[in-house]
């Protein structure tokens, strides 16, 4: 019989369990060198700008000024939603005085923001996007907000931030916050994935999942099919399989960082293709694609443009897009596979027209 006044095993395992975000990053570093230090203390300000965030979010409906447009459009094209610049603000205000970081480039920023001379200035760079998914705001469905950490290397002489035209090997931390139901924060370090839960009673991302792994294979196909005939034929033609085959569903959120959440847990496959009014795709390499290539990586798991390893890709400028296929390993490359085979065919047909 349940004892009421007895807390249950449940409640106990999480008592006992109770790792907070930067113990964990010390204990995945095994040091308190000033690299474990300086790393502890970019992901406690990761997490205060989640949490902020988070807050707004919560409460959004209920606050003049909130929600909405802007009026304004940014350097991607698009229009500037009045969360999309709050979050962008809120990691310029807790990293400015941290004195971890140099720069912070962002989605919604033509050019970085580089820490004031009056500011201490660190030995990092933050690229974000603050808010992934805005158009799901108004609607009080899931957004996030992604982030990569590289090392500050060589100098940004003309302050174009040239330096940062670099692959997604060179970052050496990535991860993402997810405001859904909860808010919850994954990250790694280069030591595997792990999921941590914002607790609202303790204000504290509390360890919930370690060391996750993609399934290699997963039933889920993520993508906007709204786009089917502005794609390539061999993606058409993967998504023609999916339709044709069982053991299949289909689920897309508008959110990346949602839709890749639910992947790196249950498994499958997420795709953002070139169209043929976007030949790159939608999503950004520097603050989308990569980071969440990385995550992958470290989860088992695979991240391509269809012809190439995102984190192979070298930027040729800071807001470059690319297409992503990004999941489970034999998924990504079961897509590779339909690219591949509508490369030949068109081979062919040249070669015999030739
Ligand atoms: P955003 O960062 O400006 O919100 O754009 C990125 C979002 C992704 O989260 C999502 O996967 C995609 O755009 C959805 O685009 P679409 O509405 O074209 O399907
Ligand atoms: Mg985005």
């Amino acid at each position: 019989m349940v004892d009421a006044d007895q807390p249950l095993d449940h409640e106990f395992a999480l008592d006992r369990d109770c790792t907070t975000l930067s113990r964990h990053v010390f204990q995945q570093l095994q040091s308190f060198s000033a690299d474990a230090q300086d790393l502890s203390a970019l992901m406690n300000r990761i997490a205060l700008a989640g949490k902020l965030i988070a807050r707004r979010l919560s409460r959004a409906g209920l606050m003049a000024g909130a929600l909405g447009f802007t009026g304004e459009v940014n350097v991607q094209g698009e229009s500037v939603k009045k969360m999309d610049v709050y979050a962008n603000e809120v990691f310029i205000s807790v990293f400015k005085q941290s004195g971890l970081v140099c720069r912070l480039a962002s989605e919604e920023m033509e050019n970085p923001y580089y820490i004031p001379e009056n500011c201490p200035i660190g030995r990092y760079t933050l690229l974000y996007d603050p808010i992934d998914g805005s158009s799901n705001i108004d609607t009080n469905i899931n957004v996030g907000s992604i982030f990569a950490i590289r090392q500050q290397e060589g100098e940004d002489l003309d302050g174009t931030a040239a330096d940062l035209l670099q692959a997604g090997h060179k970052q050496i931390g990535a991860g993402y916050i997810l405001y859904g139901p909860s808010t919850m924060l994954v990250y790694s370090i280069g030591r595997g994935v792990h999921a941590f839960t914002l607790d609202p009673s303790l204000g504290e991302f509390i360890l919930s999942t370690e060391n996750i792994q993609i399934p290699a294979h997963g039933p889920i196909y993520s993508v906007n099919e709204g786009n089917f005939w502005q794609w390539d034929e061999g993606i058409r033609d993967y998504i023609r399989y999916m339709h044709r085959h069982e053991g299949y569903t289909a689920r897309y959120s508008g959110a990346l960082v949602g839709d890749f959440h639910r992947i790196l847990f249950q498994g499958g496959v997420f795709l953002y293709p070139g169209t043929v009014k976007k030949p790159e795709g939608k999503l950004r390499l520097l603050y989308e694609s990569a980071p969440l290539a990385y995550l992958a990586k470290q989860a088992g798991g695979r991240a391509s443009t269809g012809t190439e390893e995102i984190l192979d890709v070298l930027p040729g400028k800071l807001h470059q897009r690319t297409p992503l296929i990004i999941g489970s390993k034999e998924d990504v490359t079961l897509v590779e596979s339909f690219l591949k085979e509508q490369a030949r065919v068109r081979e062919e047909t040249a070669n015999v027209s030739r």
